[in-house]
């Protein structure tokens, strides 16, 4: 724990509040309003020690997200800053599985490629170099529910709520690097059949392998890499959109077939 500014015991019981705030499905006030001090390296330990709190519980370490990479999604949100977060076993669907809407505070959904690690990747590193450590490369579908009340929220505070991070769905054809070019392929939405987001990957950082590499290099700022077998989402190339029970969503990327997932009350 790096910030002197908070103590380990701030450090806990911050996260203790976001990981109570998600259990509960109650959301909460952002930290920063009753903790000024909190500063984004710190929130990181926040979001670490409430990863920690989901491992005690049995949960597993599956993968890393990045968050708004692209224009859109930090539009949507007013926070300009590319964040990242954890993802664990919890959080991950099979193809066609079912949200339930009453266990989220306020989910929505964005449309992402994903990563498959097939060696330790290991920051500084770059684009190039990055891709060279993939193994796999899917479509995706990112369920977001930020604890926080009407879904708003500060830098400091998305970092140390993990990004948002709520479920996550991988689409079933894997291309490999050499297989397909990731630079800029269509991607659509559907809600109940109609589309409702429209974009290219070359939303994500302009280039999805980018924000692997920029993951891989801020976590390698803390003294971390990204093991093999680690499942990367890239990150939303659209503003995501609310979800209401009933609702079915699909995802068509170019080159990886159609992700899909649904809500249930
Ligand atoms: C923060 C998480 C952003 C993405 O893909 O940009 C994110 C949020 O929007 O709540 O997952
Ligand atoms: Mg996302």
């Amino acid at each position: 724990m790096s910030n002197p500014t908070l103590s380990e015991a701030d450090i806990e019981s911050l996260a203790e509040v976001v990981d109570t705030a998600a259990l509960q499905t109650a959301p909460i006030p952002m930290l920063t309003a009753a903790t000024p001090a909190l500063d984004l390296d710190t929130a990181y330990d926040v979001q670490r020690a409430s990863i920690e709190r989901r491992l005690t519980r049995g949960e597993e370490l599956v993968g890393m997200k990045m968050g708004l990479t692209s224009r859109a999604k930090m539009e949507q949100m007013g926070v300009h800053n590319p964040i990242y977060g954890h993802l664990t076993s919890s959080m991950l669907l099979d193809d066609g599985d079912a949200i339930s809407h009453s266990e989220h505070c306020h989910p929505r959904v964005e449309p992402e490629i994903a990563f498959i690690l097939g060696e330790d990747l290991q920051g500084p590193t770059t684009a190039a170099h990055a891709m060279m450590h993939v193994s796999g490369i899917c479509s995706a579908l990112e369920v977001i529910d930020s604890r926080y009340e009407n879904f708003k929220f500060t830098l400091i505070d998305v970092v140390a709520d993990n990004a948002s991070s709520s479920h996550f769905v991988l689409g079933n054809t894997v291309r490999s690097v050499e297989d397909l070019d990731i630079s800029n392929l269509g991607m659509v939405m559907q809600v109940n059949g109609k589309p409702v987001q429209v974009g290219s990957s070359a939303a994500i950082y302009e280039h999805p392998a980018r924000s692997l590499a920029a993951l891989a290099n801020m976590v390698a700022e803390r003294g971390e890499y990204l093991p093999a077998g680690f499942i990367v989402l890239a990150g939303g190339a659209t503003a995501a959109v609310a979800l209401q029970p009933g609702d079915n969503v699909t995802l068509k990327a170019e080159g990886l077939g159609t992700c899909s997932l649904t809500v249930k009350d």
